[in-house]
C-alpha cells in the first residue's frame, strides 16, 4: 500500500481525497497556488507544495510542477481528483513515465475514451446500446447529409474531441445542416483544437443517467448501480441523486452489465462512469465515458456503502476489488445538491468574497462535503462549487423532506449562493414525483426565481395556493406597517410551507 499521496487539486474534492487518504493510514501531500495559501485542503494535509500563480494554467494544470511536486514530497501515487489534470491523456501517460502510480485508469484507454467517436466504436463493439449515427468523424457535408437522412432528423453534430455541450448543434431539418456542419467544425477546432464533428440521432427530452463503475489490474469489474443526473443548467449538473427514480432492478441490471461491457473492451481500470441518454420509453444509449471520480460520487457511496476513494487507492496499489457484484446492493435514496458561490437571482453570476457567517447543517441522514470554512475568501480564478449537501433517508420521499429540513438549517453569508434556488426546487409538485428530463431547470428557473407556469394541475393550485398566501400575510402586513419592505428570503419559506403542507 502507498505511504502518501500528492493530491493534485483543491477544494472540496482535495478534502474529500485526503480524508480518504488519511481512514487508509495514508499521508495526504496537498498542492496549492497563490490564491489558495489559507484553503482548506492547504490545512488538513500534512505537506502542502507551493506551485505557483492563481491562474490554473500556471499553476494546477502543469504536468511538470505537478510531477516535481510528487517527486519532492515523496509521494508513491497521485490522485488528480476531477476537472483539471484528470482526464488528460498526456499527464497519465507522463506520470506513468515517471515511475509514480496514477489514481486512475491507464492513459490508453483515457485517451480512447477521450475521443468521443473512437468511445462510440468501443460501445458498440462491447454490443452496448448507442445512439445512432456515425462513429468516425464526418469528411462533408455531403456525407452528414447521407446519415440524417439514414438516422432520421432531428440529428446533432458534435465534436469528436468536445464533451459538456460546446461544438454541440441541433439540426432539424435537410436545410440547415449545411451550416450548423460548419459552425459545429470551427466551434470544435476553437475550443478543441480538433475540428472533427460526427452525427448521431437527436433524443427528444432525454434523461441524463450514469451508471458507477470500479475495475482492478485483474479485469475484475463492479458496477455500483446509476445515478440520475437530469437536473442540469447549461450543461452543469445541478443536483443529483441515487437510484434515479425511473430505473428498477431489471433497468440498473441491463445499464450496468452494459457499462461494464464497455469499460472491459477500453482496457479500463479504477473508477468510472459511463453516462447514458434514457428516452421517455426507457431506451437506453451510451454518449460518454468519464475517466475520473466524479463530483457527484457521495451519492453512489451513501446507498452502496462503499467508500470510491478507498477502493481507487486500493486498487490503484494493485489489490483486487474488496467487494463482488452480488455484494452491491441499493440501500436507501441520497440526493446531492451543489452549493455554488453564484446568485441564483442574477443569472447564477459568480458571488466571488468573504465568507462571514456559515451555519452547516448535520443531524441523522447528512454528508457535508466542503473545501470552505467561516472566514474564508471564496478565490474568483477557480470553479465556485463551495460545498456538496446530501442527504440519505430510506425512501425518496424521505430524503426529499430531509433536504428541506436540511436546506432551512443553513446558513451562509457574505456571498450570495445556490441555496435558495435548491429551497425552491424542493417544493416543486413535478420534482418531488420523480418527473423532469434534462430541460426541467429551464422552465423550472426563470428570470431569477421559480417560474409560476407549469402545465402540471397540482402545480397550479400550489401555486395560486402560494401566491394567494403572500398576498395575504402582504396585505395584512401592510395593514400594520405600510412602510413594509419586499422580503425574497420569506417569500421562498411561505412557498415551502404550502410545498410541505400537501
Ligand atoms: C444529446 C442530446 C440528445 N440527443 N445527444 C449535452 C451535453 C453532452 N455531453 C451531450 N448532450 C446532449 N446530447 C443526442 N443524440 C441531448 C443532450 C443534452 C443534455 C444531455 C445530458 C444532460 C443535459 C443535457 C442538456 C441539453 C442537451
Amino acid at each position: 500500500m502507498f505511504k502518501s499521496i500528492l493530491i493534485a487539486n483543491r477544494g472540496e474534492i482535495a478534502v474529500r481525497i485526503a480524508r480518504g487518504c488519511r481512514e487508509l493510514g495514508i499521508s495526504p501531500i496537498a498542492v496549492y497556488s497563490d490564491a489558495d495559501r489559507a484553503s482548506l485542503h492547504v490545512r488538513i494535509a500534512d505537506k502542502a507544495i507551493h506551485i505557483g500563480p492563481a491562474p490554473s494554467n500556471e499553476s494546477y494544470l502543469v504536468i511538470d510542477k505537478i510531477i516535481a511536486a510528487a517527486k519532492t514530497s515523496g509521494a508513491d501515487a497521485i490522485h488528480p481528483g476531477y476537472g483539471f489534470l484528470s482526464e488528460n491523456a498526456d499527464f497519465a501517460e507522463a506520470v506513468e513515465r515517471s515511475g509514480l502510480v496514477l489514481i486512475g485508469p491507464p492513459a490508453s484507454a483515457m485517451k480512447l475514451m477521450g475521443s468521443k467517436t473512437s468511445a462510440r466504436q468501443i460501445a458498440k463493439q462491447a454490443g452496448a446500446p448507442v445512439v445512432p449515427g456515425t462513429v468516425s468523424s464526418l469528411d462533408s457535408v455531403e456525407q452528414a447529409e447521407r446519415v440524417a437522412c439514414d438516422v432520421g432528423f432531428p440529428v446533432m453534430l458534435k465534436a469528436a474531441s468536445g464533451g459538456g455541450g460546446k461544438g454541440m448543434r441541433l439540426v432539424r431539418s435537410g436545410s440547415e445542416i449545411a451550416s450548423a456542419f460548419s459552425l459545429a467544425s470551427s466551434e470544435a477546432a476553437a475550443s478543441f483544437n480538433d475540428p472533427s464533428v460526427y452525427i448521431e440521432k437527436y433524443i427528444e427530452s432525454p434523461r441524463h443517467i450514469e451508471i458507477q463503475l470500479i475495475g482492478d489490474s485483474y479485469g475484475n469489474f463492479v458496477y455500483l448501480g446509476e445515478r440520475e443526473c437530469s437536473l442540469q443548467r447549461r450543461h452543469q449538473k445541478v443536483l443529483e441523486e441515487c437510484p434515479s427514480p425511473i430505473v428498477d432492478d431489471d433497468l440498473r441490471r441491463r445499464m450496468g452489465e452494459a457499462a461494464v461491457n464497455i469499460a472491459r473492451a477500453a482496457g479500463y481500470q479504477n473508477a468510472g462512469t459511463i453516462e447514458f441518454l434514457v428516452d421517455s420509453d426507457r431506451n437506453f444509449y451510451f454518449l460518454e465515458m468519464n475517466t475520473r471520480l466524479q463530483v457527484e460520487h457521495p451519492v453512489t457511496e451513501l446507498v452502496t456503502r462503499r467508500d470510491l476513494v478507498h477502493e481507487q487507492i486500493r486498487v490503484a496499489s494493485g489489490a483486487k476489488l474488496s467487494f463482488t457484484q452480488e455484494e452491491i446492493t441499493m440501500n436507501g435514496a441520497a440526493i446531492e445538491c451543489r452549493i455554488y458561490a453564484e446568485d441564483p437571482h442574477n443569472n447564477f453570476m459568480p458571488s466571488p468574497g468573504r465568507i462571514n457567517r456559515l451555519e452547516v447543517p448535520s443531524g441523522p441522514g447528512v454528508r457535508y462535503d466542503s473545501g470552505s470554512y467561516q472566514g474564508w475568501e471564496v478565490p474568483i480564478y477557480y470553479d465556485s462549487l463551495l460545498a456538496k449537501l446530501c442527504v440519505w433517508a430510506e425512501t425518496r420521499e424521505l430524503a426529499i423532506n430531509r433536504l428541506g429540513r436540511v436546506l432551512d438549517e443553513y446558513t451562509v453569508e457574505g456571498i450570495q449562493t445556490t441555496i435558495p434556488f435548491f429551497r425552491a426546487l424542493v417544493t416543486n409538485e413535478a420534482f418531488r414525483r420523480g418527473e423532469f428530463d434534462t430541460g426541467f431547470i429551464d422552465h423550472f428557473w426563470k428570470n431569477g426565481e421559480p417560474s409560476i407556469r407549469d402545465n402540471d394541475s397540482d402545480n397550479r393550485i400550489a401555486d395560486i395556493a402560494a401566491i394567494a398566501s403572500i398576498l395575504h400575510t402582504k396585505t395584512s402586513k401592510e395593514r400594520q406597517d405600510t412602510a413594509a419592505p419586499a422580503q425574497t428570503e420569506s417569500r421562498w419559506k411561505l412557498y415551502g410551507r404550502v410545498g410541505q403542507r400537501k
